[in-house]
């Protein structure tokens, strides 16, 4: 331990910082990834990897005419991922960012002779003798993925509206490790989607009263136990400026007047009703009808009475292309950060998470941050998890927030893609790292070992886990 506080050289501060983030275990914040106990939605393996949304799309780029993506999509998953890596592994190189993180992947699993031979039949027989032993081979590798990948835990994406992922919910709760936590998935309610509201509620015997729409969400996280709500929102997302002004100071002037402190719901008086009818829709069941705004009716009470965050994910346009499916949606949607800026200042109570996908959003994104102490801003999603971009971006928020903001999150889809995804982070953040300090040391700051493992834990994780504890509910 006196090595670890004694500070660093300027030379070694390169190779400090760099087995400082090798060795940094990460939370992975956002992923797509379900449990083995999940069954057939647990997705590994090469098959899967293959075709992974990313890849699809960038197959459909140069395939040829006469495979139609509903052709493509009625295949089999094994002639896909045939497809595909004939055509992005054979017939040119695989050095996209998608591609080369299959490489990246499979050379850590110890297939790299493998890909030498570009043996792709190979590499299948290495995944069957885990697919052999059941679900304990499925077990047995994703335990193996993770300490390769340096991963402690996995936030989930978990999606009560969805039956095929229900069913390992309810009626009896399937058991899963600590490695995977949950995270409740509510688009259809901040995309103000009626129809699937309105569908699960009947399914699941509730009224369509916004009353039971909030005891519906009350009962999924007390089912799924959640760590935070969380939505992509749609490209055209807007919180509209309250009445009676809209200036961001008038609108964190109204969230936190005295009323917010009585009373979980008292802040519907700012949805633009005024008290009075605040408390007739308390006493009588309101049906949910076209100017329903489950957004502040349903989700902000929830998450409100029960202290849990919401995760954003703004700014991607669905269905660009849809004959594509997922890899049809999209395009990068400029958002407006003023709806953001509106939600934490009305909702001062409430945590936000928030990732953005346009790059151009990256840089008011960091201003946002820096002043609402219920935002967090994390990882470098989709189109912006490429190393140019990442790089760029990690810089950014380095100057602008310090180590107050967590540097990435996976995204995966496969659990296999969890080695790619953190190696190619791990080494533009190292990168961005080194220069940052080098620049601190320049000025005359020489830190210690400790301090470095102290900040980069921050950036993997450390900086959520204290965001995620900070309760603001009795700050007001
Ligand atoms: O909304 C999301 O969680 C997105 O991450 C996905 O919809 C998207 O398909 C994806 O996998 C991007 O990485
Ligand atoms: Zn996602």
């Amino acid at each position: 331990s006196s090595l670890m506080n004694r500070k660093v050289k300027a030379a070694d501060i390169h190779s400090v910082v760099w087995s400082e983030v090798r060795g940094q275990e990460v939370i992975d914040l956002h992923t797509h990834l379900l449990p083995p106990s999940h069954g057939a939605l647990c997705l590994w393996g090469i098959d899967e990897m293959l075709t992974y949304h990313y890849l699809v799309s960038e197959y459909f780029m140069t395939a040829p005419a006469g495979i139609t993506p509903e052709g493509f999509f009625a295949m089999n998953k094994n002639h896909q991922a045939d497809l595909i890596w004939e055509s992005l592994f054979i017939q040119r190189s695989p050095i996209s960012e998608a591609t080369r993180g299959v490489l990246t992947t499979l050379q850590a699993l110890g297939l790299q002779s493998d890909v030498d031979n570009r043996d792709l039949d190979a590499i299948r027989k290495f995944y069957d003798g885990f697919r052999e032993e059941g679900l304990k081979g499925v077990e047995k590798f994703v335990g193996e993925v993770y300490r390769i990948a340096g991963v402690r835990y996995a936030l989930m994406t978990n999606i009560p509206f969805d039956s095929n992922e229900a069913q390992h919910w309810r009626p009896m709760k399937k058991e899963y490790p600590e490695t995977f936590k949950s995270a409740l998935r509510v688009d259809p309610l901040l995309a103000g989607d009626r129809k699937t509201v309105e569908n699960a509620l009947r399914a699941s015997g509730y009224s369509t009263s916004l009353e039971d729409a909030r005891k519906y969400l009350r009962d999924w996280c007390d089912t799924m136990k959640p760590e935070y709500l969380m939505a992509s929102t749609p490209h055209d997302f807007s919180l509209p400026p309250s009445e009676g002004g809209g200036t961001l100071s008038g609108v964190t002037k109204k969230g936190v007047n005295e009323s917010s402190l009585q009373s979980p719901f008292a802040f519907a008086d700012l949805t633009g009703n005024d008290c009075n009818d605040c408390e007739a829709t308390d006493n009588l069941p309101s049906i949910i009808n076209e100017t329903s705004d489950f957004l502040t009716e349903v989700l902000m009470p929830v998450c409100e009475e029960r202290d849990l965050p919401l995760a954003l994910k703004i700014g991607a346009h669905r269905s660009v292309n849809p004959a594509l499916l997922s890899a049809g949606d999209g395009l990068v949607a400029f958002a407006d950060t003023n709806s953001l800026a509106r939600l934490c200042g009305r909702f001062p109570k409430v945590r936000f998470l928030a990732t953005f996908l346009s790059r151009n959003n990256q840089q008011e994104a960091c201003v946002l941050a820096s002043k609402f102490r219920n935002l967090h801003i994390y990882g470098c999603w989709w189109f912006c998890n490429n190393p140019s971009i990442i790089k760029e971006i990690t810089q950014m928020r380095v100057e602008m927030l310090g180590t107050a903001f967590t540097a990435q999150h996976s995204d995966a889809r496969v659990v296999d893609q969890l080695i790619y995804k953190w190696s190619h982070s791990r080494a533009v953040i190292a990168k961005v790292l080194v220069t940052e300090y080098e620049k601190a040391v320049a000025s005359g700051w020489r830190p210690t070992r400790k301090e470095i493992r102290r900040d980069v834990g921050r950036l993997f994780g450390g900086s959520f886990s204290e965001f995620m504890t900070k309760s603001l509910r009795m700050t007001f």
